[in-house]
């Protein structure tokens, strides 16, 4: 794949609790990635675990953000989207994405509505379905085992799972549509001692597995959608990409678990993100 510079991340703030913009931005930037960011809504806390928190819809404010850039002549070589403020934030995202598609543009669609089997409590009924028909413009999608499940209107199974069944869930997301769609499914596990991601390019799936701790934590998807497009965007493969994502990944939840804090406050990337930067840091610049 060629090299990309430039991205538009499309996804909620959540002012605290490490997830979707607050770790897309920082992750992208780190890898050399000059990444705008439109926010689909703010919210004090992510959704997953604080009771009361605030929530700001920004629908209204996408196409404006959007018509603004175009008259700039603003152009990306990524579009990532993840977290979407409301249902009519689909249709918004289709314009979008018509709007700042060129030939080369790689749109990854995160298709953030659930975990553990169940949507989150921010998404209506019919919100699956719609996010199906965004999955179906994009160039790749990393859905997690729930997310699956919602696309393809499935009930959730829960791990381990059999290759059987992963490979069958990635040719069932892959029949949705679109046009030449690669697939990472994450929350692929085939035993308790580990934890993964299953990468479909359009003809065969490879795993990529690294430790699993036992504990669960918001903005993980996160995390490792915006460490793959990172390194997507510096030119590694799917397979690659995958690989590398799930590692840091693995490295920030291992370091996290490690040290004990409330799960809630999601995972350490910053040390993980300051370890590779680490020459910057010996040499202050
Ligand atoms: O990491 C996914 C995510 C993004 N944004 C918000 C969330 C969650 C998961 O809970 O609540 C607001």
């Amino acid at each position: 794949m060629k090299t990309f510079k430039k991205a538009a991340a499309i996804h909620d703030i959540s002012c605290f609790g490490r997830c979707s913009l607050t770790v897309a931005l920082p992750i992208l930037s780190a890898a050399g990635v000059n990444c705008s960011v439109v926010p689909t809504a703010v919210l004090s806390t992510h959704t997953g675990g604080f009771d009361g928190f605030t929530y700001r819809d920004l629908t209204e404010d996408i196409l404006p953000i959007a018509k603004h850039w175009q008259s700039l002549g603003l152009e990306f070589d990524a579009l990532y989207s993840g977290f979407l403020g409301s249902t009519e934030q689909v249709e918004i995202l289709e314009v979008f994405i018509k709007m700042f598609r060129r030939p080369e543009t790689v749109v990854l669609v995160d298709p953030v509505m659930g975990d553990n089997g169940k949507l989150y409590k921010t998404f209506s009924q019919n919100f699956p379905g719609e996010m199906a028909k965004l999955c179906r413009m994009a160039d790749l999608i990393t859905p997690n085992m729930t997310e699956a499940a919602l696309l393809i209107n499935e009930s959730y199974r829960e791990g381990p799972y059999t290759r059987e069944y992963i490979e069958s869930t990635i040719k069932k997301l892959a029949s949705l549509g679109g046009e030449s769609r690669q697939i990472v499914l994450t929350g692929v596990y085939f035993s308790e001692k580990e934890l993964g991601a299953a990468a479909y390019d359009g003809t065969v799936v490879r795993y990529a597995m690294a430790e699993r701790v036992p504990q669960q934590y918001p903005g993980t998807g996160d995390v490792f959608a915006s460490a793959l497009l990172a390194a997507l965007m510096n030119g590694a493969d799917l397979s690659n990409g995958t690989e590398s994502a799930v590692k840091f990944a693995a490295d920030c939840i291992k370091l996290t678990f490690e040290a004990g804090t409330d799960p809630r406050f999601g995972v350490n990337f910053e040390a993980i993100l300051a370890k590779k930067m680490s020459n910057m840091i010996q040499y202050g610049v």
